[in-house]
């Protein structure tokens, strides 16, 4: 039986997963409306590694004997003003994540719940590629500007990222 501190703070993990689902699927959605529908497509694989991340934290509670606890999911932001500020957000997003994500390695060490504290270094990791990713986006979006030649391109690259599912135990 998992510690009901721990089981606390990786249920309110599941609701930050979810919720970066919904909000870069809102991203995905601001794309699609100005016809970038290669940045869409790049929003709407992360949207679904998001849900896996979810549902990876799912599956871990029931394997501990937890409770699941499902709670309602902000509305995300939807109001973007260009490509390159949709992406220094979900650039501040993911270091909250990372953060959150820290907060629930110390807590699993002070609880010494260890066999949570082994499971939430795949999610230390991930957050490691989660930053770079979106900061190698910025790095583009900055060296190439937005001006339509370049986005064109930029597009055409970020339609060509492909969905694999995030499985915990591979
Ligand atoms: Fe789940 O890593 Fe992004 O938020």
């Amino acid at each position: 039986m998992i510690n009901e501190r721990v089981l606390n703070i990786l249920n309110s993990q599941i609701n930050k997963e979810f919720y970066s689902a919904y909000l870069y699927l809102a991203m995905s959605a601001y794309f699609d409306e100005k016809g970038l529908f290669g940045f869409s497509d790049w929003m709407k694989v992360q949207a679904r590694e998001e849900m896996d991340h979810g549902m990876i934290l799912f599956d871990y509670i029931i394997e501990r004997d937890g409770v699941v606890n499902l709670t309602s999911i902000d509305a995300p932001e939807k109001t973007f003003e260009c490509p390159l500020q949709v992406f220094e957000k979900a650039y501040e997003h993911e270091k909250y994540v990372t953060s959150s994500i820290n907060e629930v390695a110390l807590l699993s060490d002070n609880e010494c719940d260890l066999a949570t504290r082994h499971f939430i270094n795949w999610y230390i990791s991930e957050q490691v590629e989660e930053e770079a990713n979106v900061l190698d986006v910025i790095k583009k979006l900055k060296l190439f500007g937005d001006e339509c030649t370049s986005l064109y391109h930029l597009d055409k690259e970020m339609g060509e990222r492909t969905y694999a599912q995030h499985t915990y135990k591979e």
